[in-house]
């Protein structure tokens, strides 16, 4: 048992599902978000912070052994948010790791770092990186930072890259990304149980029927996802027809991210 995990995003959808549903996981959990987080439960702290304030981010960090990192821009946006939480968040985060001991990291990565692969490809964790807009560029940048301080300084990080985490698939695309809740709490279980990680690369993703993505080298860590979208199928097709063939969420992995424009203020 961890003594203290910090859950970064702890406001957002899945930080609420963490701090939820992994109580059990440390002694201590430290939420933090710029976003109201509510009151304190027995085993909480709160710790309100920017991630790109980076005095801010060291004293977070401080005291941690493990730290499941959420928060962020979860979307396609301007480059200075994204910049801000996800460029220069992220490293402010590695640095305050490097600085406190190097706690584990669970690294809340996307598919859409890879999100231009056409959904005809079958990916392993070997493929180069083929971001579908800005938001996924700031994933690669997280996922290259983790490298750095892994080869550097022996920092575990282990990289999810998240499919589609709801509690359904909310289109036909996500038949194959979606990432139950239950199977991402079991994901985050396995992930600080392991005695050592080093810094794999796991897609985030259920055991769908319907798949892009091999997971074979995640499987040291024991976790067996147990939930399949093929459930949700008939209910999906009575509430919306499926996108046609030439469609962006019917040709690329990343959906509609890939017809995102570059946003500006
Ligand atoms: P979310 O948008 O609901 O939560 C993100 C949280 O980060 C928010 O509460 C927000 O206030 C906080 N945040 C934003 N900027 C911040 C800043 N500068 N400093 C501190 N906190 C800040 O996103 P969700 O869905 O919970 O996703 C969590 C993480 O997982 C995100 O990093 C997202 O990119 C990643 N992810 C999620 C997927 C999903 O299907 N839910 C799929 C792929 C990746
Ligand atoms: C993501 O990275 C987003 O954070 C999430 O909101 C979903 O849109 C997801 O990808 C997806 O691709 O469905």
């Amino acid at each position: 048992m961890l003594k203290r995990l910090l859950i970064t995003g702890a406001a957002g959808g899945l930080g609420t599902v963490a701090r939820n549903r992994l109580k059990h996981v440390a002694e201590v959990l430290r939420l933090s978000d710029v976003a109201n987080l509510g009151e304190a439960a027995a085993n909480e702290e709160l710790v309100p912070c920017n991630l790109g304030d980076r005095a801010a981010v060291a004293e977070l960090v401080a005291g941690c052994d493990g730290i499941l990192h959420l928060g962020g821009v979860s979307v396609e946006d301007t480059f200075d948010r994204i910049c801000e939480a996800n460029i220069v968040g992220v490293y402010n985060l590695y640095e305050a790791a490097r600085l406190n001991g190097l706690p584990r990291i669970i690294f809340a990565s996307s598919n859409h770092t890879i999100g231009y692969y056409t959904q005809d490809v079958r990916l392993d964790t070997e493929m180069p990186m083929r971001p579908d807009g800005l938001y996924g560029v700031s994933k690669c940048f997280g996922e290259a930072v983790s490298s750095l301080y892994h080869d550097k300084f022996g920092q575990e990080t282990a990289l999810v890259r998240i499919g589609s985490c709801f509690p359904e698939p909310r289109d036909h695309r996500m038949l194959s990304t979606w990432l139950s809740p239950d199977d991402f709490v079991s994901l985050v279980e396995c992930i600080f149980r392991v005695p050592r990680i080093g810094r794999p690369i796991v897609w985030g993703v259920s055991d769908n029927d319907a798949t892009w993505w091999d997971n074979s080298g995640a499987r040291f860590l024991g976790w067996r996802p147990k939930d399949n979208s093929e459930v949700f199928r008939a209910k999906l097709d009575a509430a919306m027809t499926p996108p046609p063939a030439d469609a962006v969420d019917a040709v690329y992995q990343g959906g509609k991210f890939v017809a995102e424009p570059i946003h500006q203020d």
